[in-house]
């Protein structure tokens, strides 16, 4: 898939600093890529009703890493997926009447858009499911062949009484559980709450999650070669498109804490058994956003979309500061008091840059930029850099510089706005 056109990113004075970040397997704030390089694989949308406050904060969450990443002189390369076939996309398209491809395409292209707006650094490689099937179908056979994947015999919905659906065998690998640390209790709770499928009969492990659903009727598929006709399960779509583009071992497997598990379970313990382990070394996830004390679902129909604000007349640079108000692991609501204060932020940081500058304000611009570093190096703490922000217009709207600046020594204080652009992504 074609990413949407990147931002420009001003290249800041001097360098960030090493950018420590909260690792779900561990609990612990470690450092995301010690190398000189970054691999990022965060996932992606399965367009239906996209894109939504929730989605829009999750992607911003690593924005704000890549941009701390670059600016700490590390090359990041960054793979985002679409699961643009799975089971609700197809629910949705059927329930309305449409082409489930068409679906897929239209909400890819609106959340394209919206993320532009939003100035989202694009991923290197934007990669659809359905563009990776003969991958994912390979992976699928490779983990029959070792044993770690077995198939059911043939449902009686099924197109073909050939072959059945091929489930992962969880006891094949030791490392399962690692990611989330959760119980088993809570994962057979989640398991039935996010897409698997615990009551269905003859698996071995309630938990074994799905590798290869054989055709339906009135469903797409494709030819899995000895594993027949059939389409992908999601965890391992995110495993093999991650792994083919970014390699065994990649630095940050990312996405909103609904996904700890099972998916990121899942495709961690995919890709182990693939690849050589670890699938990833950090893991970190995005909070929920929630409307009025729910947590914002296409299945709870409780959605602030991106798209309308921006019809509404919002701008985009608004709603990324109401978005970076929370620090990104927290769980918090979206509200239009939220939304005001953010235009209001915006509007007293852009009067602050137009007087800030000039001689001594060099000296105080530094020492912001110093600052917002060593907030955003401290696990993303955007609130942090909200904050010295603030603090910075507050005194620069009270002793503005003087009205002829010294040469060379403008009034609008252009390091600030460079600093806010490369690190925030706000224009000023
Ligand atoms: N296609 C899969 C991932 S492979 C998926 O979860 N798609 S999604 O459209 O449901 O979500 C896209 C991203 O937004 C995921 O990273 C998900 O964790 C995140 N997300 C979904 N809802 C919320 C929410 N309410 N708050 C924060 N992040 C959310
Ligand atoms: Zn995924």
């Amino acid at each position: 898939m074609r990413p949407w056109p990147a931002p420009a990113v001003p290249v800041l004075p001097g360098r960030g600093e090493p950018v420590l970040l909260h690792d779900t397997s561990t609990g612990a704030l470690v450092v995301a890529a010690p190398g000189p390089s970054a691999r990022l694989y965060v996932c992606g949308i399965t367009p239906y009703d996209a894109t939504h406050l929730g989605h829009a904060a999750t992607y911003l969450a690593f924005d704000l890493l890549q941009r701390a990443w670059r600016d700490a002189g590390l090359k990041v390369r960054y793979v985002q997926n679409v699961t643009d076939v799975d089971d609700p996309l197809l629910e949705r398209a059927t329930r309305d009447g449409v082409d489930w491809r068409e679906l897929a395409a239209s909400q890819v292209e609106l959340f394209a858009t919206d993320m532009e707006a939003l100035r989202l650094l694009p991923p290197a490689s934007w990669v659809g499911a359905v563009e990776a099937v003969p991958r994912i179908a390979a992976a699928v056979r490779a983990l029959v062949a070792r044993g770690a994947a077995y198939t059911l015999p043939p449902a009686p919905d099924q197109v073909s009484s050939a072959d059945g659906d091929v489930y992962a065998d969880l006891s094949a690998d030791p490392r399962f559980g690692s990611v989330s640390g959760l119980g088993r209790a809570t994962m057979l709770a989640l398991s039935a709450e996010r897409g698997g499928d615990p009551q269905r009969p003859g698996k071995r492990d309630p938990l074994d999650p799905l590798l290869w659903r054989a055709a339906r009727e009135g469903e797409p598929s494709w030819d899995g070669g000895t594993l027949g006709a059939g389409r992908p399960g999601w965890h391992v779509e995110c495993t093999v498109i991650a792994v083919d583009d970014l390699g065994s071992g990649f630095d940050v497997q990312g996405g909103g804490s609904d996904l700890v598990f099972p998916h990121h379970e899942m495709s961690a313990s995919h890709g182990g058994l693939l690849y050589s382990p670890p699938f990833a070394r950090v893991y970190a996830h995005a909070g929920m956003v929630g409307l009025d004390g729910e947590k914002m679902s296409k299945s709870k129909g409780n959605l602030v979309l991106v798209s309308k604000l921006r019809a509404a007349g919002v701008e985009p640079a608004a709603v990324r500061l109401a978005v970076l108000a929370h620090h990104y692991r927290s769980d918090w609501s979206w509200t239009e008091q939220g939304l005001d204060d953010a235009a209001a932020r915006l509007a007293r940081w852009r009067a602050a840059v137009a007087v800030g500058g000039g001689e001594p304000g060099r000296a105080a611009q530094e020492a912001v930029l110093a600052d917002l570093r060593s907030r955003l190096a401290d696990d993303l703490d955007a609130p942090g850099a909200l904050a010295v922000l603030d603090a910075w217009a507050a005194t620069a709207l009270a002793a503005p510089a003087p009205a002829v600046p010294s040469e060379g020594t403008g009034a609008r204080a252009d390091l600030v706005a460079d600093a806010v652009d490369a690190l925030l992504g706000v224009a000023l």
